[in-house]
């Protein structure tokens, strides 16, 4: 058989259940052959950076590695933006590239270019791959299949990349007769009893633990586990933006985003608790601010991650355990479950205290004096009126950070976002793969205008699938998140921010994708307008416009503690956005 025909069969068979593409001359042998076998969907998108995330998207839901596939050249190149975002997040994915015949490479002639769009895709990707390989010979293509799908999935999972010729790809070859992979993939470490012991035994001397919970707990599939520990030890549990959806939002022991613009009473929690467990979060700076020793404090931090190099890497003297996170979670609980009843009314008190900087620094208050409508408020009313939803895919903004610090997520909900790469444009195509992942009940996207603008051309995908797909616009004509900065280091000279940059009326472009559209101005329209949107069983987008001076707060003021925050105290150095 073909090797196109056999990668067609590969993808069906590991129930894959869309390919990503925008075609082009080097991948019409595998869009055919996957066409003629017709299990796995073909979704056309409009650009390769759209395909990219939307396979993301897709990866993240099921964890089944999201593939999307892009010819030669400048289709490859379009890639790149999806594929760091899914080595940065960990999200298992796929990437297939066609490339020109073999003998129309320019190999080592002292030339650039050989072969029209003869582009070296593999050594450009290699930073932000866990491996990408050539296909040399057509035999390679079974092992190579064979261990990309394992290799995406296992360990911390990502992307991984396959660049074939154009002649290997229409090549025969007998599958039976090809080498195949076999794996060399070393036993997962695993936590011992013994640190197990620590954990418990910390607990126990603790009086204000803290769990922080990071974007792992979803990428190791360590949901289920997690849960079971949470009610077990009833330690209150703080997260990162990648673990929004760690906890449901009224769970009691969910104590919030913690983080550069964290709910402001989980980080007045963080900066006050005695005991951390960190649990599949990198400790990045987004999560902890720069003063990494005022972060550590006297204070124990257990950190468990999977790659022992994101352990002590920023924040020093935590106790190491490297292991994957459910078996970690699972001998957790074996050793936690016998101290329960002791553990159980150990910590009311901490608890107690959690909630009352819950109930004095409401995430609704932060914006007391914006005119219009309060975009925290609004996160409240969307969330509440799509309790039914699969996920929330968000942008990249200051609408991501309203959107992290205030969904009521249900449980089972997911939330999907640019957490390491921070992309604008991930939102729309991102939700397009969560929406097909997830058919029988809605997706909903949030983006900002500017970020919706990165991806715009991805309506059409929408409008010709007619996906149940629910886009809301936070349009506050302008890129807002730097605008803020802006506001703070630069004397409110906003440059390219509002001044030079422009918005459509995105309600009139939806029109013109055939997709049904509403706009919303005042904030006592939010109620009908959020239910006219979860009333449509099509595609739909609402644009909710709010002030272009609206910020996102509370932020760190950076070079100080978890407890300083914007705008009360003013950050001392100049940071990233
Ligand atoms: C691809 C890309 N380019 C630039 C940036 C820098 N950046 C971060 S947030 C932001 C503004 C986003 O504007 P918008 O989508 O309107 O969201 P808002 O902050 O207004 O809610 C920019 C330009 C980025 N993160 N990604």
């Amino acid at each position: 058989m073909k090797v196109a025909d056999y990668i067609a069969e590969f993808l069906a068979e590991k129930q894959v259940p869309a390919v990503y593409e925008l075609v082009g001359g080097m991948i019409t042998f595998l869009v055919d052959s996957l066409h003629r076998h017709g299990q796995t969907k073909i979704i056309s998108m409009h650009h390769e950076q759209g395909a990219a995330f939307a396979a993301e998207g897709a990866g993240r839901m099921t964890g089944i590695p999201g593939v999307a596939m892009a010819t030669s050249g400048p289709g490859a190149t379009n890639l790149l933006t999806g594929i760091g975002s899914c080595y940065f997040d960990s999200t298992p994915a796929v990437f297939i590239t066609g490339q020109v015949n073999r003998f129309e490479r320019k190999g080592s002639r002292d030339i650039r270019q050989l072969g029209f769009q003869e582009t070296n895709i593999v050594e450009m990707v290699h930073p932000i791959v866990k491996r990408a390989w050539s296909v040399e010979e057509p035999e390679q293509i079974v092992a190579i299949l064979e261990e990309a799908f394992q290799l995406a999935t296992s360990g911390r999972p990502g992307p991984v990349l396959i660049d074939i010729p154009m002649d290997v790809q229409r090549a025969d070859i007998d599958p039976e007769a090809c080498p195949r992979f076999t794996s060399t993939s070393a036993k997962a470490s695993t936590m011992t009893l013994t640190d197990a012991q620590s954990i418990r035994d910390a607990l126990l001397r603790a009086k204000r633990p803290l769990i922080l919970a990071g974007g792992g707990i979803q990428s190791a599939h360590a949901l289920g586990s997690f849960h079971e520990l949470v009610n077990i030890i009833q330690v209150p549990v703080v997260h990162s933006l990648m673990a929004v959806d760690a906890l449901p939002w009224n769970h009691p022991m969910n104590a919030g985003m913690i983080g550069s613009y964290g709910n402001r009473w989980s980080n007045l929690a963080i900066s006050e608790a005695d005991l951390l467990l960190v649990l599949g979060s990198r400790l990045d700076v987004r999560q902890t601010g720069s003063d990494t020793e005022g972060f550590k404090g006297d204070r124990e931090i257990f950190h468990i991650d999977c790659e022992a190099g994101e352990i002590n890497n920023r924040i020093h003297g935590c106790h190491a355990i490297v292991s994957d996170l459910n078996p970690a979670i699972e001998m957790l609980i074996e050793t936690l479950k016998p101290a329960s009843a002791e553990l159980k009314n150990h910590f009311t008190t901490w608890v107690d205290s959690i909630d009352v900087l819950r109930r004095e620094w409401p995430d609704i208050n932060e914006l007391q004096d914006i005119e219009g409508i309060n975009p925290n408020k609004a996160m409240h009313q969307l969330s509440q009126a799509n309790r039914n939803a699969s996920a929330f895919v968000v942008d990249v903004g200051q609408h991501q950070m309203w959107a992290a610090q205030s969904l009521e997520m249900q449980p089972g909900q997911r939330f999907l976002t640019s957490g390491g790469m921070g992309s604008m444009g991930f939102g729309l195509p991102a939700a397009i793969g969560a929406a097909i992942a997830t058919p029988n009940s809605p997706v909903i996207m949030i983006a900002g205008d500017g970020s919706f603008q990165c991806n715009i051309q991805e309506l059409q995908t929408v409008a010709r699938l007619g996906l149940n797909l629910k886009m809301v616009v936070i349009n506050n004509e302008c890129h807002g998140m730097v605008r803020q900065f802006q506001q703070s280091y630069f004397e409110g000279r906003y440059q390219s921010t509002m001044w030079g940059y422009s918005a459509p009326n995105f309600e009139a472009v939806a029109a013109a994708y055939g997709i049904a559209a509403r706009t919303v101005e005042d904030p006592t329209g939010v109620d009908d307008a959020v239910a006219w949107q979860a009333a449509q069983t099509g595609p739909s987008l609402l644009q909710v416009m709010i002030s272009p001076l609206a910020n996102a707060y509370p932020k760190l003021a950076f070079g100080k503690g978890m407890a300083s925050m914007e705008p009360h105290v003013l950050s001392e150095e100049m940071e990233a956005t």
